[in-house]
């Protein structure tokens, strides 16, 4: 099935230069960028985005680390967009994530992995309008 996914370049990746160098193997991977924007999330943006880790102990550092740099933005598509770029991205501990995937190439830790990708199809819809307005999603 032809999904949609959102995508995040986050703020460690952005500061080591890497956005191009992932946004190379997204592309070599088959999916197709159809919106892209780099932005800095205001700590307002930060905290609705993440609410449902809102509990988790690492819910404030989180927050901190996603304001600390601009990130960049995207909506991925392609067939099983978001499986195929969570397995693109590797798993969320670099030290877990397999050969070749993003993370166990550019994650430093757990917390700065990186990458975000949706997770579920309920979760892309919501984390694409999240950054999207219809008319900005052109590809
Ligand atoms: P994923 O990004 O692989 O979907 P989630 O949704 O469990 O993983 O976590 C969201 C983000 O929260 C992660 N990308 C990471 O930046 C941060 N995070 C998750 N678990 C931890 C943890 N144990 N300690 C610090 N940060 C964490």
């Amino acid at each position: 099935m032809i999904q949609q996914t959102l995508s995040i370049i986050k703020p460690d990746a952005v500061a080591r230069n890497l956005q191009g160098e992932i946004l190379a193997m997204i592309q070599k991977s088959g999916l197709r960028i159809i919106a892209m924007k780099m932005i800095r999330l205001t700590r307002a943006q930060a905290e609705a985005f993440y609410e449902v880790h809102k509990e988790r102990p690492f819910y404030g550092e989180l927050v901190e680390y996603m304001i600390s740099g601009p990130v960049v933005c995207s909506v991925l598509e392609g067939e099983d967009a978001i499986a195929s770029y969570r397995a693109l991205m590797g798993a969320t501990n670099p030290a877990n994530a397999a050969e070749g995937t993003i993370r166990r190439l550019y994650a430093q830790s757990v917390q700065a992995n990186a990458v975000h990708g949706s997770d579920a199809p309920e979760t892309a819809a919501r984390e694409v309008a999240f950054f999207f307005s219809r008319t900005e999603i052109v590809g």
